[in-house]
């Protein structure tokens, strides 16, 4: 039998709203573990997707006049363009609208019942839409859901149960027998704890809602949207589709979720499906912890506090000059370095930065812009043998045996600084050996091996560093000259790398950031992200964009239009910002005002260029304050990428204020 395929998986994710740092989280955690086993020579699955079902969907839907088709295919677009920013490259992306997927749930029902392990009650309690969870009366809290503290409602129906109190005992022993099974303790003792409590039968029902999946062959119910959803997992296996596959596949050797999602459904509803179908449970189930915000709330969709990573990198990248892609992947280590997975942490967009500056720049991007300028100055720029012992290659040999460990124990954190203890080894290499010396001193041996051995390291670390970031990885390997190797496990056992190899150096990976200027381009500049709108304001922040995406599902009403009061206004003068290469500061005259608005337009056109010239501004925007000077209003441009292409004025003279409509 062929080998058994590496099976991992993310939760689908509600498509009520655009994706957000907290799914980023999970998703990115995966990817790095589905690349670390592809780099080890594994047969990787790697599954995410959308969970498209269930009311508040619907409701979603609905609120912006769409069907539910119309809503979840644009929604399901945005996951899926959020993954290819972030580097996410997994196998299978499913919908649980694909006929497929419904097709394989009404089957798995209708067997269930058939078996006895599905039928009819009543169900009498309550339930919370947002969540999308039964409750019973003393689960609530003051009257509200547990999770969420919102609302919920009264249901008592006819419903279908799954008989998931018959597989109860058996679900602990397994919990109790296999301590790797549900990851980490404090989760493990949450779900022992649920279980004690009693588990009660599931109600896999609701009483026909128009969007969800129908029972087979009893069109009063629909099945209940977690019923449906888990089964997403047993779909892309290949279950009563395709044996072959399903024998590779199953079991799922990691499940990654939050630890909201794991006791009541992932460690209970699920095992007890799977013994009902009689198929092996998951080898691991993984919750991750909750990134909070600064105040210490979860960070999510419906409490409105989400943070877009796309938009911080570039945001990021915009600030620093750098390359967009490489500071998506500073965002993909940030995520992973700076919190121990499967505990709760606090999100704040500075600390990325700062772990930008000492970690990406600081620490590897020195490794690199030191050692290459001085392999050219005094070798040409290509890389000699080593002529004497090396020792960075065995340090990177040494890390890249213990990642093992810490990547089957999903040990992001330590496993990052594991590598960061090479790369700080290799800067405090060049300090001891400092090759300028050996080139006076006429050591060509000695300089020859602390070439190779610097560059050997950092050959290394691209396999090494792959899994978390790897459009770095690439790049550094572009620049060391191997582009054309695939990047292999085989590059971090110490002296792979091949002597004879001309280095190209290029800008600087992470050039720095500085504080300041990060915090005043929160409120600053047309950096135009994929899919925006061509005309837009030169200013941005996160709500902007996601309310730009969000803007794809939804048509604005003439009285939301009418909030912007646009306007005609005339530039009296113009001048740089100082220290700011990309603004100026204007002064506008509005009618009734004259006012200071500064535009990130001081790239495309000179000052005395817009002096004169009668704009159209936005003379109701908040006012910000950008590098200590408040703006009072936003000029408006036709852009492309991250450049403003051309001011938008009007066609013929007309007088100052005159509003646009
Ligand atoms: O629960 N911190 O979907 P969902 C960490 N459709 N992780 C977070 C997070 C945060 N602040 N916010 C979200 C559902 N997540 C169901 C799942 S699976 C068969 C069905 C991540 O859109 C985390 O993985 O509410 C969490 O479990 C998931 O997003 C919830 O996504």
């Amino acid at each position: 039998m062929s080998e058994k395929t590496f099976f991992i998986t993310t939760p689908i994710y509600y498509v009520n709203d655009v994706p957000h740092f907290g799914h980023a989280y999970t998703t990115v955690a995966a990817d790095a573990l589905a690349r670390y086993q592809r780099l080890r020579g594994r047969d990787v699955f790697f599954l995410t997707g959308t969970d498209e079902h269930g009311q508040k969907v619907a409701k979603a839907a609905a609120e912006r006049g769409q069907t539910p088709q119309q809503y979840v295919d644009v929604i399901s677009g945005a996951f899926k363009r959020m993954w290819e920013r972030l580097h996410v490259k997994y196998d299978r992306f499913i919908r649980t609208s694909e006929p497929e997927h419904m097709a394989l749930v009404q089957k798995v029902f209708a067997r269930l019942r058939e078996q006895g392990d599905i039928s009819l009650g009543e169900y009498e309690g309550w339930y919370c839409t947002p969540c999308e969870t039964f409750l019973l009366e003393s689960e609530l809290v003051d009257g509200n859901c547990p999770d969420c503290g919102r609302q919920v409602e009264r249901l008592k129906q006819e419903a279908y149960f799954l008989r998931t109190s018959a597989w109860g005992e058996r679900i602990r022993q397994y919990i109790v027998d296999h301590p790797e099974f549900v990851r980490p303790e404090s989760s493990r003792q949450e779900t022992l704890g649920f279980i004690d409590q009693g588990l009660r039968d599931a109600c896999v029902t609701r009483r026909a809602l128009e969007w969800d999946i129908p029972v087979p062959g009893d069109e009063k119910h629909t099945i209940y949207v977690w019923f449906d959803a888990l089964l997403n997992y047993l779909t892309a296996a290949g279950y009563l589709s395709d044996e072959a596959t399903f024998a590779r596949r199953w079991p799922a050797d990691v499940q990654l979720m939050g630890k909201e999602i794991l006791p009541r459904f992932h460690a209970t509803t699920w095992p007890a499906v799977l013994m009902a179908l009689g198929l092996p449970l998951p080898r691991m189930l993984f919750a991750n912890g909750w990134l909070l915000t600064e105040d210490g709330d979860k960070m999510s969709k419906s409490a409105g506090n989400v943070v877009d990573p796309v938009v911080l990198a570039e945001r990021i990248a915009r600030i620093a000059g750098g390359d967009a892609d490489l500071c998506a992947d500073a965002v993909r280590y940030y995520l992973l370095r700076e919190i121990s997975f499967g505990q709760d942490g606090r999100f704040v967009s500075e600390a990325v930065v700062k772990r930008y500056n000492a970690d990406l720049a600081n620490d590897l991007g020195n490794l690199w812009h030191r050692s290459a300028p001085l392999l050219k100055r005094y070798c040409d720029g290509v890389v000699p043998r080593a002529e004497q012992p090396t020792e960075l290659g065995a340090a990177v040999a040494e890390a890249a045996g213990g990642l093992e460990e810490q990547m089957a124990n999903l040990r992001y954190r330590e496993a990052l600084q594991d590598i960061w203890a090479v790369i700080r080894r290799g800067n405090e290499y060049i300090d001891r050996r400092a090759p300028w010396n050996l080139a006076k001193s006429g050591d060509r041996p000695a300089l020859h091996t602390v070439f190779y051995d610097l560059c050997d390291c950092l050959f290394g670390l691209t396999a090494l560093l792959h899994p978390f970031m790897p459009a770095v990885a690439e790049r550094l390997r572009g620049e060391l000259g191997v582009a054309d190797r695939a990047v292999s496990w085989d590059d971090c056992r110490g002296g792979a790398y091949p002597a004879g190899t001309r280095i190209a150096p290029g800008k600087p990976l992470f050039p720095r950031i500085d504080m300041k200027d990060f915090a005043a381009a929160a409120a600053v500049v047309g950096e135009p992200s994929e899919g925006r709108p061509a005309a837009r304001s030169v200013a941005s922040d996160e709500k902007g964009v996601r309310e730009e995406a969000m803007a794809d599902t939804k048509l604005i009403s003439f009285h939301e239009f009418e909030k912007l009061d646009l306007r005609v206004g005339e530039v009296l003068e113009a001048e740089k910002v100082p220290g700011a290469d990309k603004l100026l500061k204007l002064k506008v005259d509005i009618g009734d005002e004259q006012r200071t608005m500064v535009a990130g337009v001081a790239e495309q056109f000179a000052p005395e260029e817009l002096i004169g010239k009668k704009l159209v501004v936005v003379a109701n925007l908040e006012p910000a304050t950008i590098r200590g000077v408040e703006s009072n209003g936003m000029i408006l441009a036709a852009t492309e990428g991250r450049t403003a292409l051309a001011l938008v004025t009007v066609d013929r003279d007309c007088p100052n204020g005159s509003p646009v409509h």
